[in-house]
């Protein structure tokens, strides 16, 4: 199929998985989503050693001449041509891994980088094969045995590309060109907290499939009913028998495709279900079986809802007690790729300071770390990167790249019973285009998941004036407030600005809307081990010291639901330049990036631990 067709094919797919009922908006935005849960198929992994070679002028990619081409993989023959590359000669790197941590020259490199990576292949018959990368920040450009398959732009979702017309029986060489540049239209933009960590960062697998195959499927609880819905794909999709089965529940829902692949299928919710939450994150062994295909996965079944000011669990009222995660590893080197141990690590640590509640910012961290919540039963924040003033709201482009990382994100995570709150934003303006550009989103996620709740991180509302000395009454008003489930507020009253920890006490929130609220974010930088007078910023005490008037600021806010301080670890970021206590980190983390843990954590964890105690009122 060529790169049109593939596109055109995936594109059909994805508007079949939305439904007839699926608004116009929602219809419009659908866009091609890879399949799902790739380690629970036949899937070979291409991680390991790969070659890679900078290139900081994208010479070949503006200007293509056979001899410096890296995706045909010439070889120099004796007396021959002048090739001007060597691939099997060039330095190697881990895939998945981020360049940044994989050599010292590489630190702060941003730009193009091409890797390379050959491997033997018996591609059978009657078979279908798909790449699949669980995420390449920021944009790949894809060449199997010098075919271009395509490009993705995004850094933290998964894309896949059918190779079954291009995979060779024996060697095959797959080459990318990476580029971690961001610019105006980029999501983020340009200026971002975090550092921007690039390359294959996340797994790469070749999956083998039958001709006709199980797309994606999405098991859930919605109104007492157990409801499954599952996509098929390729040859024969149409009126095929769709069998989904939950064997510990007795539950066995069948089906058969429409004409376009789709099936719908619902039972009564069985009596005897142990629903999943943090307390007892039970999962489910599910079989879905198609067509001679067969994916096996694990899911929870819950509900979450809200009523008033409260966030429903199951039925009942829960308090976020919350930590935000950016994803980097615990380790003096602070990669981004985590390996299973490692986004253990972050989420034990979490679990230790008592949390039920994550929110994995900024933008979608990898599968490991959103399966391991569903094991470990910590709740669910997940978010997109617009992030910031910077973001083009007025860019058609850029509200299509958002639409489609949401729905790759949605898509991937769907069946995941941790993520709860599907946040669109974070701190961004209160402004005309920003709003619609929002609220398209918005739409976006409400047509494609029913059953979740939608948030955005927002920052800007109305002080009000007249005040007596030393107050600051802040009301949440936000118009984007109107649009979401759950408002969430990021503040740092004791940081950023001239008030200090002392001066919290006179700062007031007044949420407008009759709806929960979580504070996203407050923080303050401390380097660890440095203690004094709380007075003095950057000190262990400075910080303990605003967690503590923070949490009191929040006890005396109506209708709070929950909280995720920023952050839990220190983490990279080139714009913090403080030479004594940032040295391009910021600080604000309750554990250092070694994992020693400030006396913020333990403030934190004391006022956790009392919440977990009470009783919430019904
Ligand atoms: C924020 C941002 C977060 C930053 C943090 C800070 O409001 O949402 O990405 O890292 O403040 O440390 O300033």
């Amino acid at each position: 199929m060529t790169r049109a067709g593939l596109w055109i094919a995936l594109a059909g797919l994805a508007l079949a998985g939305l439904g007839p009922s699926a608004p116009a908006a929602a219809r419009e935005a659908a866009v091609a989503t890879p399949l799902i849960n790739v380690q629970g198929r036949d899937a070979r992994s291409l991680n390991g050693v790969w070659r890679y070679t900078i290139d900081p002028f994208d010479v070949p990619l503006r200007k293509p001449r056979s001899r410096r081409n890296f995706f045909e993989d010439l070889v120099a023959e004796p007396g021959g041509e002048l090739i001007e590359y060597e691939w099997d000669s060039s330095p190697t790197i881990h895939v998945p891994a981020d360049w940044n941590s994989e050599a010292a020259e590489l630190t702060y490199y941003d730009g193009l980088v091409w890797y390379r990576r050959t491997f033997e292949a018996a591609p059978e018959a009657g078979r279908r094969y798909q790449l699949y990368f669980e995420a390449v920040n920021y944009r790949a450009r894809v060449w199997l045995n010098g075919q271009e398959l395509g490009s993705h732009e995004g850094g933290f979702t998964p894309f896949a590309f059918d190779v079954t017309e291009h995979l060779s029986q024996g060697r095959n060489t797959l080459v990318l060109a990476v580029d971690n540049r961001h610019d105006d239209e980029t999501l983020p933009a340009r200026d971002f907290d975090w550092k921007n960590y690039g390359g294959i960062t996340r797994p790469v697998w070749l999956v083998t499939l039958p001709d006709t195959y199980i797309h994606d499927y999405w098991l859930r609880l919605k109104d007492g009913r157990v409801v499954a819905d599952v996509r098929l794909a390729g040859a024969d999709a149409a009126r095929v028998d769709v069998a989904v089965e939950v064997p510990a529940l007795g539950l066995a829902l069948t089906g058969r495709t429409d004409a376009d692949g789709r099936v719908r299928m619902e039972a009564p919710t069985p009596a005897d279900v142990a629903l999943w939450s943090p307390e007892s994150p039970t999962l489910y062994d599910v079989s879905v079986r198609a067509a001679g295909d067969g994916v096996a996965d694990r899911v929870g079944l819950r509900t979450i809802a809200v009523r008033g000011r409260q966030i429903l669990l199951n039925g009942a009222p829960v308090f976020l007690r919350g930590i935000s995660i950016h994803e980097e590893a615990i380790g003096p080197v602070a990669t981004r790729t985590l390996s299973w141990a490692a986004a253990r690590a972050l989420l034990s640590e979490a679990r230790a300071l008592g949390a039920n509640f994550v929110r994995l910012a900024h933008y979608p961290h990898s599968e490991r770390m959103v399966r391991l919540a569903d094991e470990m039963g910590l709740l669910v924040w997940s978010e997109v990167p617009v992030y910031w003033e910077e973001v083009s709201y007025d860019s058609p482009a850029t509200l299509a790249l958002a639409r489609r990382m949401k729905a790759e994100s949605m898509t991937r995570d769907l069946n995941r019973a941790s993520v709860v709150i599907w946040s669109v934003a974070n701190e961004t303006p209160i402004e005309d285009d920003r709003n619609a550009f929002l609220r398209t989103l918005i739409g976006d996620v409400r047509a494609r998941d029913d059953t979740r709740l939608v948030s955005a991180a927002l920052n800007k509302n109305v002080a009000v004036g007249g005040l007596r000395e030393g107050e600051k009454r802040v009301l949440i008003n936000d118009p984007l407030g109107a649009d979401l489930d759950v408002i969430a507020v990021n503040q740092y009253e004791g940081w950023y600005g001239p008030r200090t920890p002392g001066e919290i006490a006179g700062v007031s929130f007044t949420n407008t809307y009759d709806k929960p609220l979580v504070f996203s974010e407050f923080g303050a930088g401390a380097l660890y081990g440095h203690r004094g007078p709380r007075q003095d910023r950057w000190t262990e005490d400075y910080q303990a010291w605003l967690y503590d008037q923070t949490l009191k600021l929040l006890d005396r806010t109506d209708g709070l639901a929950g909280l995720s301080p920023w952050i839990l670890k220190d983490f990279r970021s080139p714009r913090r330049w403080h030479g004594r206590f940032q040295n391009l980190w910021n600080r604000k983390g309750v554990i250092d990036e070694r994992g020693n843990r400030k006396q913020a954590f333990h403030v934190l964890k004391s006022y956790y631990d009392a919440k977990a105690a009470e009783v919430v009122d019904e």
